[in-house]
């Protein structure tokens, strides 16, 4: 019996069978956790989530950037871009099965008895991971709710910046949102930064990872991520679990067992001829 997080997928859905073989998997015993992005970018996209699905309670799959951009385009509300892959999945018989369950996950799992807690990007340097398990409610209950379309229209912008417990209505969860799925680098007073997406080693001064933000109030949980491929699976934290090791950019898929955190990582199956 073990539990294994897995970073992001992203439609390369031959490593994540590669990879389950390689830590035997038995779903009768075993549990998956998934860091989000299972769609988009990659190649089999609707494998992923037909097999991700498939698992029931057996997996734990916070939603990340793409699956709500998938969500998003499905219901009309964006328009897919140019490097999307989802068509197979818009066009699926199974379609509406397959979003209905996508739209249902979480965007932060919590496991109290162990510690850990799972985002695609991150947490909020202000939230208590009690805080953040409530904000993220918020979203979660409009995704569920009569009017999705209404908060996938105003889910994209970069405003507001900074976590601030007065917002209200869309810019709030736009901005919950953004925390949990798009962060990467923030200011020292924890506002997101989305002006610099390049290398670690070459941030500008002013910015850094948002797990590095002084005086996080968040810093005794257990944090998995995925999201941010560029750090190749390394934080400068031990308890900070950074899982997205660039499968999609032909580079590795990851799992982490919480038990021991060992780590299993295969190689992707291709190198896509596409740019970051
Ligand atoms: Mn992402």
């Amino acid at each position: 019996m073990a539990t294994y997080a897995i970073g992001d997928i992203q439609g390369c859905f031959a490593s994540l069978q590669q990879l389950l073989a390689k830590i035997h998997f038995n779903p009768a015993q075993d549990t998956l956790w998934f860091t989000g992005d299972l769609v988009n970018r990659g190649p089999h996209s609707l494998e992923t989530l037909r097999f991700v699905k498939s698992l029931g309670e057996k997996q734990i799959t916070v939603l990340g950037n793409h699956d709500l951009h998938l969500l998003a385009v499905a219901c009309g509300a964006q328009q897919l871009h140019e490097m999307d892959t989802l068509l197979p999945v818009l066009n699926a018989p199974d379609k509406n099965e397959l979003l209905a369950w996508l739209r249902f996950r979480p965007l932060l799992h919590v496991d109290a008895e162990t510690g850990f807690v799972m985002s695609h990007a991150g947490l909020a340097s202000r939230w208590s991971v009690q805080q953040a398990l409530k904000l993220a409610q918020e979203v979660e209950a409009t995704l569920r709710g009569s009017a999705p379309e209404e908060f996938f229209k105003a889910m994209y912008g970069n405003q507001p910046d900074q976590w601030d417990d007065n917002l209200k209505g869309m810019a709030r969860l736009r901005c919950i949102t953004n925390y949990l799925t798009r962060m990467r680098f923030c200011h020292p007073d924890g506002r997101l930064d989305f002006t610099y997406d390049g290398a670690l080693a070459s941030k500008p001064v002013h910015v850094m990872p948002w797990y590095e933000v002084p005086q996080r109030v968040n810093t005794h949980a257990k944090i998995i991520f995925g999201h941010w491929a560029a750090l190749g699976g390394l934080t400068s934290l031990d308890h900070v679990y950074a899982l997205d090791t660039g499968c999609v950019w032909g580079n590795c898929l990851t799992a982490l067992r919480l038990e021991d955190e060992q780590r299993f990582s295969v190689q992707c199956e291709q190198m896509l001829a596409l740019k970051l």
